[in-house]
């Protein structure tokens, strides 16, 4: 048997999530094209006969950290590079290559056996390639270096072999069955704060928190799964903005959520979701610590 952990570094951005998802074959992270949208995190376990890969996507490191949740942020994004066997190096083929190279950098100097995924290909031009592999024979000659698609799929199972090639001989850490170490919870929250990021702007997704109170049906297979949720907010403005005018916007976050975990688990699903003012949820360590946030 062999096991190990692969764990999935880069800029903000860059497509981490995506591509932790398209490995998967199902949305497990979830993504938009804010940065930060990730904020602990997740490990995706895949199982194949006596290969086990756990794995792991991580937060984009927060520059100014201002809140005890950015620290705890930035703290997962050092033990991601710490405890794993293998990194995949995600690199943002459309953006500024400058600022990846100093992070890559740093992930080299780590020691641990990477690979460098260049993702966006379906996007990426002719000329902004060559211009990556220029910087790349400078600073990781002997270095592979994978070109994929999280949007298409292309070039993925290329870099799931090189994982299988790679990781080391070990017993499985988890059960065979085992999709990720998050509880079910995890994921709902998850998929109604991505919601947030897509139908709200400015400071709105990232002042905002999910708390699941209840969730009924889900391991029985039930009919209808019932979920109660709450979303805290720093600020009285803020609770306005995401309740909208006579309950709108909050009405249209509960279908768009209630749509997607409906997709997710493959079940029919009741969401009742409300909003609550929790001032300074950022600062609050035993509010984080009981959501789940690992400070
Ligand atoms: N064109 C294109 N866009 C992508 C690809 N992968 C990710 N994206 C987009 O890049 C943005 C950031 O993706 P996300 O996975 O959240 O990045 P993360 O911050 O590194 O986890 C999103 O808008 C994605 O839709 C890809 O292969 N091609
Ligand atoms: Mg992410």
């Amino acid at each position: 048997m062999r096991a190990g952990f692969v764990n999935i570094v880069g800029m903000p951005n860059a497509g981490k999530s995506s591509f932790l998802n398209a490995i998967m074959g199902t949305k497990y992270a979830i993504v938009s094209h804010k940065p930060q949208t990730t904020r602990q995190r997740m490990l995706c376990i895949l199982n194949k006969e006596n290969i086990q890969l756990v794995f792991s996507d991580s937060p984009g490191f927060v520059d100014r950290a201002l809140y005890k949740l950015h620290h705890a942020m930035n703290k997962e994004i050092y033990s991601a590079i710490e405890d794993a066997d293998l990194l995949l190096f995600v690199l943002d083929g459309l953006s500024k290559i400058e600022q990846q190279v100093e992070l890559l950098k740093k992930v080299l100097d780590s020691k641990i056996k990477t690979a460098i995924v260049i993702n966006k290909m379906d996007e990426i031009k002719s000329s902004q390639l060559s211009a990556i592999y220029d910087e790349l024979k400078i600073i990781a000659e002997n270095i592979p270096v994978f070109e994929v698609s999280s949007k298409t799929n292309a070039g993925l199972d290329a870099v799931i072999q090189w994982a299988e090639n790679n990781v080391p001989e070990h017993e499985a850490y988890f059960p065979a069955d085992d999709v990720s170490e998050k509880p079910i919870r995890y994921f709902l929250s998850e998929m109604i704060r991505e919601q947030i990021y897509l139908n709200y702007s400015d400071e709105i997704p990232y002042s905002t928190i999910v708390v699941i109170n209840s969730c009924k049906g889900v391991d029985e297979q039930a009919e209808l799964v019932k979920i109660d949720a709450t979303i805290m907010v720093n600020k009285s403005s803020q609770l306005a903005i995401i309740v909208g005018k006579n309950g709108s916007a909050i009405k249209n976050l509960g279908i768009k959520s209630r749509e997607a975990i409906e997709q997710f688990l493959g079940q029919r699903v009741f969401l009742g979701l409300t909003a609550k003012l929790k001032e300074n949820w950022r600062e609050d360590e035993n509010f984080l610590k009981k959501t789940g946030i690992n400070l």
